[in-house]
C-alpha cells in the first residue's frame, strides 16, 4: 500500500507525463502543418512514449493498492515559429519533467517509500535519454540555420525513430 502522500504525488506527476503526450501532439500538428513529415514522425513516436509513460504510474498506483483520480489536462501550446524554436521548448519541457521526476523521489524518500525509489529510477534514467536525444536534434537545428536543403536532410533522418514500447519499472 502507498501513503496518501506519495499517491496524491503520483497522480500529480500522471497528470504532467498525459500533459507532455498533449504538447507533443501538438507539436506534431504544428510539424504537420509545415508538411515536415519526418518531424511528424518523431513527435508521434514521442507522444506514444509520454502515454507509456503516463500508463506506466498508472498501472504501478493500482499495483500498489492506490487510486488514480485523473485530473484535468491544461491546454498546450499550439504556435510556435520554427522547429528550432519547438526542440527549444522540447528541452525546456523535459527540464522540467526531469525536476518534477526528483522531486517526486524527494516525497518517496520521505515516505521511507524504498520500492516507489526503485520504481522511480526507470523514469530517472529516462529523463537523461530524452534530454541527450532533444538536444541532439536543437544542436542540429542550430547548426542548420536558414539552410532548407539541411533541414530537409534532418527530417529525413527524424522519420527513421520506431516507437518502441518501454519495459518500465
Ligand atoms: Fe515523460 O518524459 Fe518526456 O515529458
Amino acid at each position: 500500500m502507498i501513503s496518501e502522500k506519495m499517491e496524491q504525488a503520483f497522480n500529480e506527476q500522471i497528470n504532467a507525463e498525459f500533459y507532455s503526450e498533449y504538447l507533443y501532439l501538438s507539436m506534431q500538428s504544428y510539424f504537420e502543418s509545415l508538411n515536415l513529415k519526418g518531424f511528424v514522425n518523431w513527435m508521434t513516436v514521442q507522444v506514444q512514449e509520454e502515454h507509456a509513460h503516463a500508463m506506466g504510474m498508472f498501472n504501478y498506483v493500482h499495483e500498489r493498492g492506490g487510486k488514480v483520480e485523473l485530473q484535468a489536462i491544461d491546454k498546450p501550446e499550439t504556435k510556435w515559429n520554427s522547429p528550432l524554436e519547438v526542440f527549444e521548448h522540447v528541452l525546456r519541457h523535459e527540464e522540467l519533467v526531469t525536476s518534477k521526476i526528483n522531486a517526486l523521489m524527494d516525497v518517496a524518500e520521505e515516505q521511507k517509500d524504498r520500492a516507489a525509489l526503485s520504481f522511480l529510477d526507470w523514469y530517472l534514467k529516462e529523463q537523461v535519454e530524452e534530454e541527450a536525444s532533444v538536444g541532439g536534434v536543437l544542436a542540429t537545428l542550430k547548426l542548420i540555420g536558414d539552410d532548407k536543403k539541411a533541414l530537409l536532410m534532418l527530417d529525413k533522418d527524424l522519420a527513421a525513430r520506431t516507437f518502441v514500447a518501454p519495459v518500465i519499472g
